[in-house]
């Protein structure tokens, strides 16, 4: 049966998890000795970003070898291990693939290089023109996404770094070397996929310049995605009933999510969509600062919740994860109101229609790390911006500002568990630095606290699966207009959800017009409870969750 409605996932970045043997790396052995903990806060599934064989040079998300651990993660027994470990408490392994693209360093690649015309045609390699690159498509990372090779005159294509080399997904036998990687890991007792940017494999017959973009709106959605996905589903997944699958899908459509997740299309069982999270972008670039737009993200949220109701679509809710900055330190106060917001955070998501995903650290209300040192980053795109914004004439000043604010290294730093040296996460030094505030802000005070971060979070883990009408109601809009405050209603049978979030750290008063409102219980709220009325007042970041439920 795919539960996956009343689900929760929780995401682990192995690398800054937990370092069992002390080189300052996170790996698998870490990640089984924190399985008690992840029972503990009640999570069904976990996501481990991937911990394949690979050079690193995005951290792991350059695969050189899909069959094989990366040695600084461990071994396949670590592997085996870590499975038993998780179906004994009955969590689910998740892994995450990524199909796009291989690393440079793979066989597959290597053999392409050496002209294997087998091989060459596993990958996209162009001729130029006239000395150019075949394209201006820009890569995410900055740059022309074309890299030339000498020797055929000919350049490949990488969405991504240089050393991620675009697949050729319109080649067959490419597609069966996919099915089988899947069908491998299957066997190896894992329940879950997470595909990463997988809306961006289906490139146009025809790659042409982008004379107002840099390539995204012909490979997005591109034109046979739905057919591919469908057979790798019908080739995979599709044969096993409990498995299921989420497609990394950043500026993907309504119109398209609902084919990805609408059961009856058989792609897939849920999507990620950024849209939510790109309300900061000025202009919609992400390297350019703006405050938050409360009205975009409201919109946003309900537009999303419904439509995806009414196509009988499915989507995965989440505010964080490896690539996005901390969600207290970006929509919340992780000053003033540390507590307060990320538990109003917590709340707003998890009592939406679809399926929650954590990611570590978040349950603690982990923050961004303010590093202004570029020597303390790691990741590939913000060390490239750090250039980038230099030469646009940016002051140093400026530049930190926009890289403290939006690198992906900001989510990446080690988990904080307790106040030991390193914040437990490691005796070694650990890859990057760790945030300073881990003796306030880490795991064993968490638990130790009733009204911590992390209970709150099990609470709302516990809720989920206590009242339907949380993975089943139907979604209803309230107070659309109101400038501070993000609600809804949520409705199945006899049983009705309001969910209120102040997004401000000011009082904020909200009017509301509810006949039976004596009928109400608080199940969750952020401050000393308050009951459900007409008129209320809301203090800063408070959030509050009321039922009922009638005979
Ligand atoms: O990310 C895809 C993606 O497009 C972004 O989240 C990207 O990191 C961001 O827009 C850059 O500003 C996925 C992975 O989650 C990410 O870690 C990988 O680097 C990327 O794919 C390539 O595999």
């Amino acid at each position: 049966m795919k539960d996956f409605k009343n689900s929760v996932v929780y995401q682990i970045y192995p690398k800054s998890f937990n370092d069992s043997n002390n080189d300052g790396l996170g790996d698998l052995r870490g990640v089984v000795e924190k399985l008690d903990y992840l029972e503990g806060l009640g999570v069904d599934y976990i996501w481990l970003t991937p911990f394949f064989v690979s050079p690193q040079n995005d951290n792991g998300y350059d695969i050189a070898d899909y069959y094989n651990i990366d040695p600084a993660y461990g071994t396949m027994e670590d592997f085996e291990a870590l499975v038993e470990g998780a179906t004994k408490r009955n969590i689910k392994i998740m892994l995450d693939m990524v199909f796009n693209h291989t690393s440079t360093h793979h066989v597959w690649f290597q053999k392409a290089l050496q002209g294997d015309p087998k091989y060459k045609n596993y990958y996209i390699f162009r001729k130029g023109e006239n000395g150019n690159p075949p394209t201006n498509w820009v890569s995410k990372f900055g740059g022309n996404a074309w890299e030339y090779v000498e020797q055929f005159d000919e350049y490949y294509l990488h969405l991504f770094d240089v050393t991620q080399a675009d697949l050729n997904w319109e080649n067959p036998e490419l597609r069966q070397e996919v099915y089988n990687v899947v069908n491998f890991w299957i066997e190896k007792g894992v329940k879950g996929f997470r595909l990463d940017v997988i809306n961006l494999i289906s490139k146009p017959d025809l790659l042409e310049n982008d004379y107002i973009g840099d390539g995204r709106r012909f490979y997005t959605d591109g034109p046979r995605i739905h057919q591919y996905l469908k057979e790798l589903n019908e080739n995979t997944f599709g044969k096993h009933e409990d498995i299921i699958t989420v497609g990394e899908m950043s500026s993907t459509t309504i119109e398209n999510c609902l084919k990805y997740s609408n059961p009856d299309e058989k792609e897939l069982s849920m999507v990620f969509n950024f849209h939510h999270l790109k309300v900061d972008y000025k202009d919609g670039d992400k390297w350019k600062l703006k405050e938050f737009d409360f009205a975009e993200l409201k919109d946003l949220l309900n537009t999303w919740q419904t439509s995806m109701m009414e196509g009988n679509g499915w989507n995965a809710v989440f505010w964080c994860n490896h690539d996005q900055p901390r969600i207290v330190s970006r929509l919340g106060d992780d000053k003033n109101y540390h507590k307060q917001s990320a538990k109003m955070l917590a709340t707003a998501i998890h009592c939406l229609r679809g399926t929650p995903y954590i990611y570590q650290g978040e349950e603690i209300g982990m923050t961004n790390p303010y590093f202004n040192d570029i020597n303390k980053y790691r990741d590939v795109e913000s060390l490239n911006y750090y250039n980038i914004l230099r030469e646009q004439g940016h002051t140093e000043e400026e530049t930190y500002d926009i890289i403290m604010a939006r690198s992906r290294d900001n989510s990446r730093t080690p988990m904080q568990w307790n106040s030991n040296v390193n914040a437990g996460f490691s005796e070694g030094t650990p890859w990057i630095g760790v945030i300073d505030n881990y003796e306030t802000i880490n795991v064993e005070r968490n638990l130790s606290d009733e009204n911590s971060i992390y209970n709150h979070y099990k609470k709302l883990i516990q809720l989920r699966k206590q009242y339907n009408v949380i993975a089943d109601g139907i979604y209803e809009p309230m107070l659309v207009d109101h400038e501070a405050v993000y609600a809804y209603r949520r409705l199945l049978d006899n049983e009705v959800l309001i969910v209120l979030n102040n997004f401000y750290g000011k009082d904020t008063t909200v009017t509301l017009n509810i006949e039976d409102f004596d009928d109400y219980t608080c199940l969750l709220s952020n401050y000393e409870s308050q009951n459900l009325t007409n008129q209320m007042t809301l203090r800063p970041y408070e959030s509050i969750i009321f039922y009922k439920k009638t005979k």
